[in-house]
């Protein structure tokens, strides 16, 4: 069965091929011919992943999924959220949001927060949503070098080490991505008929 991955992102294309049997075929959005960015202008997770689904769907009647994470700080009301890839500002680094982070939170002595990752699903017209989460606390200074984004950061109360700190082979087996993508598979795999 043919499924569109709606992201030009190619690591998470190839993560996801590696995680499926072969019954599926996964598509990026170049080869469906969506060469444009798809907006992400919702106030939720929730809402960007399924704008993004149901864009494709829309342009090609293909089974679709789509994902959006954010970091959700409690001291913050839940910010950055879903602005976490601009927090600091269009075009602005990694690092540049962990610099506003770290300002924002100098007072707080909540450091709780969450990795938390939706995924829309459009299975033969039919919307679903997957969640995965990783609870934590945001650490004052950078620890660790690998990962991406708020990695540096981001320690889970399940680990010692932050998320930059783990090999990325071992993150990704725990991160709230994975999780997300879990249950995205587990529901294919009972629920999607052969094509
Ligand atoms: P797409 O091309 O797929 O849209 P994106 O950069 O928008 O990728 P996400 O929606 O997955 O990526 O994540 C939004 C932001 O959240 C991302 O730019 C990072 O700042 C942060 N983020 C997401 N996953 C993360 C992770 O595993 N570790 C650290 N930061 C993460």
């Amino acid at each position: 069965m043919e499924l569109v991955f709606a992201t030009n992102n190619a690591h998470k294309i190839k993560e996801i091929r590696d995680l499926l049997d072969q019954d599926f075929r996964i598509l990026g959005l170049a080869e469906v011919n969506i060469n444009e960015d798809i907006p992400e202008e919702a106030e939720t997770l929730e809402g960007n992943a399924l704008f993004k689904a149901r864009f494709v769907y829309e342009r090609t009647g293909m089974n679709v999924f789509a994902d959006d994470t954010g970091l959700e700080v409690d001291a913050l009301g839940g910010a950055p959220g879903v602005y976490s890839a601009r927090y600091a500002g269009e075009g602005k680094s990694f690092d540049d949001n962990i610099v506003k982070l770290l300002g924002e939170m100098k007072n707080a002595d909540n450091r709780a927060a969450r990795f938390r990752t939706v995924i829309a699903l459009i299975l033969d017209g039919s919307e679903y949503l997957f969640e995965g989460s990783v609870e934590g606390v945001i650490l004052r200074e950078r620890k660790g070098i690998g990962g991406f984004g708020y990695d540096p950061v981001f320690k889970s109360l399940n680990d010692e080490r932050t998320f930059a700190e783990m090999p990325l082979s071992e993150k990704n087996k725990i991160s709230h991505r994975a999780l997300a993508t879990k249950k995205l598979l587990a529901f294919l795999a009972d629920n999607a008929v052969e094509k």
